[in-house]
C-alpha cells in the first residue's frame, strides 16, 4: 500500500512539475514542500464545515476544499449544514454567534465584500472562522486564507479583518468581436464568441477564480474602440452566458457602448444625446440588457477620442453624453464609466492639456452614477508619467483610475517589467488638492471628497496563451492590479513577495533574488527606454521599439519629435509658463516644484523643461552625460537581471526557468537597441561624444532608422 501511495504521489509530482506551463497562475496549490509546516497545517486543518448549503457560498467552499486538498496533499472533508469543522465558514445568518463575537459595528463595517478570519475556541478546540456579512466576503476570506498557506504563514492565532478600499476593481479588455485584442501580446481574446453561449470554456471559470482570488469584481468584456454589434440580441445571449459563470465569483460584467449605436444598430438618424428618440432607444436597449443580465454592471465609453463617435459630433459635451446613458442605467443600479482619454484631431493645444481642458469645466454636471475614468498620466501609459492633473481637480465627480497592464509601451509581453512600483508611485503622489494635500489614492478611493462610488481599472494583458499573459511575469501585473485596488497602501515588495511564493516557490534564495529583480525592473526599463522624463518616442503605429526621429504621422501629436523637441540647444518639452503652460493645470504647490528646473524631480525633468545639453544635473554631470549614463545603466541592469535569473536554475521548474531566460535575452538585445538608437539620434543634436569607457554602438543610426516591422502586433 505504502509503495503504491509513493508511486502515485511520484506520478502526481512529476505531472505537476511537467505541467508548470503557467496556466495555474498563482493558484497552483502544490503540496507544501516544508515537512514540518505541512505536518502542522495537517494537524490543524482536518475538516471544513459550512453551516448552510446556501448555494451562493459554493464557490468559496469549493475553492477552499480544492486548495486545501492540494496544499495538504490529502483530501480535506467538507461538511455541509454542520458546525464542527476546524475551519468554519459562513454568514451571521448561519452562525448567530458571529454577531456577539465580532460586534455589530465591526460587522457592519465589513460591508458587502469585507471578511474576518479569526481563531476562536469552540468545544475546547481551536477553530478558524472565515466569515463575512455577505457571501462575497466569505469568498474573499477563503482566498485570503489559502494565500496564507501558500505563502507559508503561521495560522495558529489569526485575527484578520479586511475590507476593500475601492469599490469597483475592474479589468478592461480591449478585445474585439473577431477575437483580436487591441494592444494584446498574449494571443487571441479568451472570449470564444463563436461558440458562446453554448460552450463554456474552462478558461472562463479559471479566469473568474483568479480574479476573485485578488478581489477583482468586474470585467469590461469589449474594446473601448467599440463595436455596436455587442449590444444586439444574439450577442447579449453570449454575454449573459459569461455573466452567469462570473456571478458565482462576485464578478459583474460591463460592456463598452459605442456612442453611434442608435444609428448603426437602431436605424435612427442621429445619436444626439438630447434627442428624445435617442434617449428612448438607449433606455430600451438598457432594459433589454438587464433582461438578459439582471446584475449587469454598466457601460464604459470612449467618446470623441481618436476618431470615436461621441456627443461632440452633435455639439453636445461629455456630460450630456454620459448623463443620457446614466439615466438609462440608473433604474437598474448600473453605472457609466466615461473615459477622460480624449484629445482632438484638430486642436493645436499640447495634448497633455486636452483632457483637463475638456473635463474640468464639467465638474459637478455629471449624474450620481457616472465615474470619469482617467489614465494614470496625461499622455498615454508611458514608462514614467507625472500623475494626471485631473486628479484633485474635479472634487464633485468621482474619478476612477485606469492603468495599463498590457505593456503597449513597455516591451510588449517580452520584457520583464513589474508594474506595482509604477502603480504606487502614482497612488502616493500628493495632488495638494484643497491645500491640505490629498494623494491620488485618496482621490480615487473617494475619501478626499466623500464619494461613495470609487474605482480602479487595469487594461488587461490576458490572452489565449497557455500562461494567460505571454510573459510569465506579466501575471504579476494582473495580480498587483487586484491587490492594490483592494488595498492601495500595499507595498510593491509585499505584493511581489506573495506573488512569487504562490507562483513559483517559497524557497528563500529564489524569493529574495526574484523580488529584487521585480522591484528594480520598472526603473531599469525607464532607463533604457525613456530616462529623465522622455516620453512617446516609440515606433509609429505598432509602438514597438525606439523611433525618436519619426515625424511622418498624420497628426503632430502622434510623432515622437512633437514630444522630445530635441534641437541644438537641448532636449525636452517646455510645459512651464514660457512654453505650453500645462503646469498651470496642477495645484500651485505641485506646479511650483515642477516649474523650477532646480526643484523639478530629475526623473520628470524632460516632461516639463527644454533643458540645455550642458545643464548641470544634481550630480554635477551635464544633461548629455547623464542621459548617456541612464541609457547605459539600463542595459547593464538588464544584464544584471539575466545573471541573477541564471542563478535560479535549480530552484524552479525548467519550463518557466527557460522561458524567462530566453525572454531576458531578447530584452537585453532590445535594451541595447533602445539605447543605441536613442543616443545616436540625440547625439545628432547634442554633438557631444558618448563618454569614454562605454561600449560604442555597433550599428549606425541609419541602420536603426531603416528597421521596419510591418507585422508587429498592435
Ligand atoms: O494607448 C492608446 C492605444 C490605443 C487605445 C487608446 C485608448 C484602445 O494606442 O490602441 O485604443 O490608447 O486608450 O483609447
Amino acid at each position: 500500500m505504502k509503495k503504491w501511495t509513493g508511486i502515485i504521489i511520484g506520478i502526481f509530482l512529476s505531472v505537476s512539475v511537467l505541467g508548470e506551463n503557467g496556466y495555474r497562475l498563482w493558484l497552483r496549490y502544490n503540496t507544501i514542500d516544508n515537512a514540518a509546516l505541512l505536518q502542522q497545517y495537517r494537524q490543524q486543518l482536518t475538516s471544513i464545515s459550512c453551516p448552510s448549503d446556501n448555494g451562493r457560498l459554493i464557490a468559496a467552499h469549493e475553492e477552499l476544499q480544492t486548495g486545501l486538498s492540494g496544499l495538504l496533499g490529502k483530501k480535506v472533508p467538507l461538511q455541509m449544514a454542520v458546525i464542527n469543522g476546524t475551519i468554519m465558514m459562513g454568514l451571521p445568518s448561519h452562525l448567530p454567534f458571529i454577531r456577539t463575537l465580532v460586534g455589530e459595528s465591526t460587522l457592519a463595517g465589513l460591508g458587502n465584500e469585507g471578511f474576518i478570519i479569526r481563531t476562536i475556541r469552540r468545544d475546547g478546540k481551536n477553530v478558524i472562522l472565515i466569515a463575512g456579512n455577505k457571501e462575497a466576503g466569505v469568498l474573499y476570506g477563503a482566498f485570503h486564507f489559502l494565500r496564507l498557506l501558500q505563502t507559508h504563514q503561521p495560522i495558529q492565532q489569526l485575527n484578520i479583518i479586511s475590507t476593500p478600499k475601492i469599490q469597483l476593481r475592474l479589468l478592461n479588455h480591449w478585445d474585439n468581436l473577431n477575437r483580436t485584442v487591441e494592444r494584446g501580446y498574449a494571443g487571441n481574446s479568451i472570449w470564444d464568441w463563436q461558440r458562446l453561449p453554448g460552450y463554456i470554456d474552462q478558461r472562463y471559470i479559471d479566469y473568474a477564480r483568479a480574479n476573485a482570488s485578488i478581489g477583482i469584481n468586474g470585467t469590461v468584456l469589449t474594446n473601448v474602440n467599440a463595436n455596436a454589434m455587442i449590444l444586439t440580441e444574439s450577442w447579449l445571449q453570449k454575454v449573459a452566458a459569461l455573466a452567469s459563470v462570473f456571478r458565482k465569483y462576485n464578478i459583474k460584467v460591463y460592456l463598452t457602448a459605442r456612442f453611434s449605436a442608435p444609428v448603426e444598430i437602431g436605424k435612427l438618424k442621429t445619436a444626439d444625446p438630447l434627442d428624445p428618440e435617442v434617449q428612448r432607444w438607449w433606455k430600451e436597449k438598457t432594459n433589454e440588457i438587464y433582461r438578459h443580465i439582471p446584475d449587469f454592471g454598466g457601460f464604459l465609453v470612449k467618446a470623441n477620442s481618436e476618431g470615436q463617435p461621441g456627443p461632440q459630433n452633435y455639439q453636445r459635451n461629455h456630460a450630456d453624453g454620459a448623463n443620457m446613458l446614466a439615466d438609462a442605467l440608473a433604474p437598474h443600479g448600473g453605472i457609466v464609466m466615461w473615459r477622460a482619454f480624449v484629445y482632438s484631431n484638430e486642436s493645436p493645444e499640447d495634448r497633455f492639456k486636452q483632457a483637463y481642458n475638456e473635463f474640468k469645466p464639467l465638474d459637478g454636471q455629471f449624474r450620481k452614477n457616472v465615474l470619469i475614468q482617467v489614465k494614470n498620466g496625461p499622455i498615454d501609459f508611458q514608462p514614467r508619467e507625472p500623475f494626471h492633473p485631473l486628479f484633485g481637480a474635479m472634487p464633485k465627480t468621482p474619478l476612477m483610475m485606469e492603468y495599463q497592464l498590457t505593456q503597449e509601451y513597455m516591451g510588449f509581453a517580452t520584457h520583464l517589467v513589474y508594474l506595482a512600483p509604477l502603480f504606487t508611485e502614482v497612488l502616493n503622489a500628493d495632488t495638494h488638492s484643497k491645500g491640505s494635500g490629498y494623494t491620488v489614492a485618496e482621490i480615487i478611493d473617494g475619501s478626499a471628497d466623500g464619494h461613495s462610488l470609487s474605482g480602479m481599472a487595469g487594461v488587461s494583458n490576458i490572452g489565449s496563451d497557455i500562461n494567460w499573459t505571454g510573459h510569465p511575469f506579466g501575471q504579476s501585473n494582473w495580480y498587483s492590479l487586484g491587490r492594490l485596488a483592494w488595498e492601495p497602501s500595499l507595498a510593491p515588495a509585499q505584493v511581489a513577495n506573495e506573488w512569487i511564493r504562490q507562483t513559483f516557490t517559497n524557497k528563500k534564495a529564489f524569493v529574495d533574488t526574484v523580488q529584487q529583480i521585480m522591484l528594480a525592473s520598472r526603473e531599469i526599463m525607464v532607463n533604457y527606454m525613456t530616462p529623465l522624463g522622455l516620453h512617446h518616442i516609440m515606433g509609429y503605429g505598432h509602438h514597438y521599439g525606439p523611433a525618436p526621429w519619426y515625424d511622418k504621422a498624420p497628426r503632430a501629436d502622434w510623432n515622437p519629435v512633437y514630444f522630445h523637441k530635441a534641437d541644438s540647444a537641448g532636449l525636452g518639452f517646455n510645459r512651464t509658463a514660457t512654453g505650453s503652460n500645462a503646469l498651470a493645470q496642477y495645484q500651485p504647490a505641485v506646479r511650483q516644484q515642477y516649474e523650477n528646473i532646480n526643484t523639478c524631480p530629475e526623473d520628470l525633468l524632460l516632461w516639463f523643461h527644454h533643458v540645455p545639453w550642458d545643464h548641470k544635473m544634481r550630480s554635477g554631470k551635464t544633461l548629455w552625460e547623464t542621459l548617456c549614463d541612464k541609457y547605459y545603466s539600463g542595459v547593464d541592469s538588464v544584464r544584471w537581471m539575466q545573471r541573477s535569473w541564471d542563478r535560479m536554475k535549480d530552484l524552479i521548474d525548467a519550463e518557466r526557468f527557460n522561458e524567462v531566460k530566453q525572454l531576458l535575452a531578447i530584452q537585453e538585445q532590445e535594451a541595447v537597441w533602445w539605447r543605441n538608437a536613442c543616443l545616436l539620434y540625440f547625439q545628432t543634436f547634442s554633438r557631444r561624444p558618448i563618454p569614454a569607457g562605454y561600449e560604442k554602438p555597433d550599428k549606425t543610426l541609419d541602420y536603426y532608422k531603416a528597421l521596419s516591422f510591418p507585422y508587429a502586433p498592435h
